[in-house]
């Protein structure tokens, strides 16, 4: 298509995450992770062992209803597919030295799956999913032998999948640390809080670990692609103030810190600065520096709203922002969960990533989590969910302003592409997916999948290259 600005073989598709959409928590020998025990997902305490109530448990089934759930995403047209390896499959507790098979075989059956269907696999190596042995027998990433246990993870998937899966991503959203310990780091929270030595420990652990997983894959998988993974989030000041201006600098260094080090290979002087100002003494080795220096071939980031800071203490009432917080926008529109929809922010984000990393960019999580209500219609089972068509259609249009700019783009995965339970909340009622599935907040539900609305509409998308979108 000509009229378009998406370029020949931008990967469409759609992303998921295993603990959030396979179930089986116990099945095929995969032991506990974070999640089993987070039954109502960031902003509540964790259960000690899993509970019936936690949804993840079972989740869309899809542990054992991957064939016709690829056969769905297959149906849009989807060119890739990103989803997670559940740690927990491949190593139960973590520090195993042997990974569990029957782990191993699921993950080549969805791979098989996808094959046959001529999608392109786009693995996730650890999407909050950490052993939960290794939260509670090692205190989390807070411990420097996690990089090992890691590694061997990562070696092990890339020398079973390194054939086969041509993109990598070493950690979902690993700036999200410090904001959320426990499922971002498997760090068990005491009750003062996480000392911040242990926090920022724990983050130079995952940034090392993610780098020594890329010099890796240079070794077992060269044709391989791999890319850090990043929550973004543009940062507008709440006025024209400089001190507001500077407050939008100093969140933004916190969010980027991690872009950063993964574009460049070693840590920023403004970040030095902060660990100066805080009186925190990292432990780095001469080994930690040269792993860092293992940059990635791509920077890949979700993306689903943009916040405000202020200067002003007084200001900061309780903005809702995905895990990072900030302050409302007073000129956005929020949706029922409360996250501002700015559809322009996505194309701000990409020539802020583009400018400062001139690294290849993947979207890997943009969508809408709405109530849809199940009707009939031409005695079809449906969602009318237009205002999906619509969030996703105004985020496209700026993705297609980005590429005009000259930002390099590789693809787009639609979050939740199927409904699943959501991470923050642990709900199944926050649906993001093309395709609704009949399960329910309690629990009920017949687990059946059917399309909605916007399925055919993602398919046109996919089928004219972007040039169906309303611009
Ligand atoms: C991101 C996570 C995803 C997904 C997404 C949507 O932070 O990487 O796993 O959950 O948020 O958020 P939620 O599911 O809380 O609506």
């Amino acid at each position: 298509m000509t009229n378009t600005p998406f370029p020949d073989g931008f990967l469409w598709g759609g992303a998921t995450a295993a603990n959030q959409i396979e179930g089986a928590y116990d099945e095929g020998g995969k032991g506990l992770s974070v999640q089993d025990v987070m039954p109502r997902g960031i902003s509540a305490p964790r259960s000690d062992r899993p509970t019936p109530d936690n949804l993840k448990l079972v989740g869309i089934d899809h542990y054992n209803r991957y064939a016709e759930d690829i056969a769905l995403f297959s149906e849009m047209g989807f060119g890739v597919y990103r989803f997670s390896i559940a740690w927990s499959r491949i190593f139960p507790k973590g520090d195993e030295t042997e990974p569990n098979e029957e782990g191993l075989a699921f993950y080549d059956r969805v791979l098989d799956e996808l094959e046959k269907h001529g999608i392109e696999p786009l693995v996730t190596i650890s999407h909050y999913e950490t052993p939960l042995h290794l939260a509670e027998a090692y205190g989390g990433w807070t411990n420097r032998e996690l990089i090992g246990f890691y590694e061997r993870y990562a070696r092990t998937l890339l020398e079973r999948f390194g054939s086969r899966v041509k993109y990598w991503l070493t950690f979902n959203e690993i700036n999200s640390l410090l904001h959320a310990p426990f499922m971002s780091g498997g760090i068990p929270i005491p009750e003062g809080g996480v000392p911040e030595q242990q926090l920022y420990q724990a983050m130079h652990h995952e940034l090392v670990a993610s780098a020594r997983a890329t010099r890796i894959a240079r070794e077992v998988a060269p044709e391989a692609k791999v890319g850090c993974m990043v929550l973004s989030m543009p940062i507008y000041p709440l006025t024209p103030s400089p001190d507001d201006a500077r407050a939008v600098m100093d969140a933004d260094h916190g969010n980027l810190v991690y872009g950063d080090v993964h574009t460049r290979g070693e840590y920023p002087g403004y970040f030095l600065r902060t660990l100066r100002e805080k009186g925190i003494a990292l432990e780095i080795t001469d080994q930690d520096r040269d792993d860092l220096t293992n940059t990635v071939d791509f920077v890949s980031f979700s993306y689903y709203m943009s916040i405000a800071e202020t200067a002003d203490p007084a200001k900061r009432a309780e903005g809702e922002g995905n895990i990072m917080g900030g302050i409302a926008n007073p000129t956005l529109e929020a949706s029922e969960w409360g996250w501002q929809i700015d559809p322009v922010g996505l194309r701000l984000v990409l020539n802020q990533f583009w400018d400062r990393w001139q690294k290849p960019l993947f979207i890997v999580e943009n969508g809408l989590g709405a109530r849809d209500q199940l009707v009939e219609v031409d005695g079809e089972k449906t969602v009318v969910d237009d205002y999906r068509i619509a969030y996703l259609n105004d985020h496209l249009v700026q993705v297609g302003e980005a590429l005009e700019d000259g930002v390099d783009v590789l693809g787009y995965t639609s979050w939740g592409c199927i409904d699943i339970v959501s991470a923050s909340t642990a709900q199944l009622s926050k649906r993001y997916g093309f395709i609704y599935v009949d399960r329910n907040d309690d629990g009920t539900g017949t687990l059946d999948r059917y399309r909605k609305k916007s399925f055919g509409w993602y398919a046109d998308v996919i089928r004219s290259n972007g040039a169906s979108l309303t611009r």
